[in-house]
């Protein structure tokens, strides 16, 4: 049986993971934590515990008692809010993570799972079609601690033998929960004004082109590194995308369903991070590596974000 621990649950992929891991893996411990207390529909799939990852003691004692076997470690902040919040952010989403990585090879944990983001990049890297493996030279906080977090992975998995795997995302949109403090978040708000038949304000130009992944997709990328053969993997760290959109692109997609949507483009400090990650990303590694294939794209991710925010908001 297998005993799984995910930090950070409340967030945007912890609270859509839970319920994949529970009908994938119906007899496992599912030990589900954060440092607030989760929505009810986490509850009914794992159980849950409060737990802030920057007390090591507390993150120890919670894989010991509970011989945790695999670790998805989602607790970080986000870009924008990393941006704001710099020593914060660097004790989040490093500190933690180096500690978590030292409990889990001296405590039998077998796997860590640690989402990386297209925030690893920088402005001298290629922008279009951006290889696995390329210059990363990221400018913010939130970049420097993910490109830092995928080399203690390489390190910990050629040293000791931890089982680290890791994915670049893009911008994730997701009709359940909304993200905090992401630069791609302007593109889920527009979902949520338009159902609501509200304007949005969008914090970056009309031109701004990034990589994106509708949740289930998402999901399915999580799951699907997981459970690969670890035969069949070249690398530790695999770029993942669905496709790549500006912003502009989000507002016609939802006006062909919405049709009096408007957007007023407002760009903010939010800009300058945009504008130092690619616009798209070459994910053949993935495909090849362990089949990656995703299931959405734009009109598709639309259609089907629209039905559910209506269902959800009314
Ligand atoms: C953010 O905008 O910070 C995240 C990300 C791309 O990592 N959505």
């Amino acid at each position: 049986m297998k005993h799984i621990l995910i930090t950070g649950v409340c967030g945007q992929i912890g609270t859509e993971l839970v319920r994949k891991l529970r009908k994938e893996l119906p007899n496992a411990l599912i030990l589900a934590t954060d440092i607030k207390t989760p929505p009810s529909s986490v509850l009914s799939f794992a159980d849950f515990e409060l737990l802030d990852v920057c007390d090591t003691q507390a993150v120890q004692s919670i894989i010991q008692k509970n011989q945790i076997d695999t670790v998805y470690h989602l607790a970080a902040l986000l870009s924008a809010t990393g941006e704001r919040h710099p020593a914060l952010a660097w004790r989040v989403n490093l500190t933690a993570f180096f500690d978590l990585l030292e409990i889990s090879r001296n405590h039998n944990v077998k796997m860590v799972i640690m989402p990386s983001s297209i925030g690893a990049f920088g402005p001298t890297t290629p922008r279009d079609n951006t290889p696995n493996l390329t210059i990363m030279r990221p400018t913010t906080m939130y970049g420097i601690t993910k490109v830092t977090g995928e080399l203690l992975m390489e390190y910990y998995y050629l040293k000791f033998g931890l089982d680290c795997r890791g994915m670049r995302f893009p911008g994730i949109i997701s009709s359940e929960t909304e993200p905090g403090g992401g630069t791609t978040d302007f593109a889920v708000d527009f979902y949520y004004k338009a159902v609501q038949n509200q304007a949005a304000t969008c914090f970056v130009r009309e031109d701004t082109i990034l990589p994106f992944m509708y949740m289930p997709d998402a999901i399915d990328v999580l799951w699907e590194l997981a459970i690969a053969d670890s035969n069949r993997l070249s690398t530790r760290i695999y770029n993942v995308t669905a496709f790549s959109a500006s912003a502009k692109d989000f507002e016609n997609a939802i006006v062909k369903k919405i049709l009096n949507f408007k957007v007023d483009y407002q760009p903010d400090y939010r800009q300058q991070i945009a504008d130092s990650w690619p616009r798209s990303l070459d994910d053949s590694l993935a495909r090849n590596d362990w089949g990656w294939n995703p299931k959405f794209d734009l009109e598709k991710m639309t259609i089907d974000m629209i039905k559910n925010l209506r269902l959800k908001l009314g």
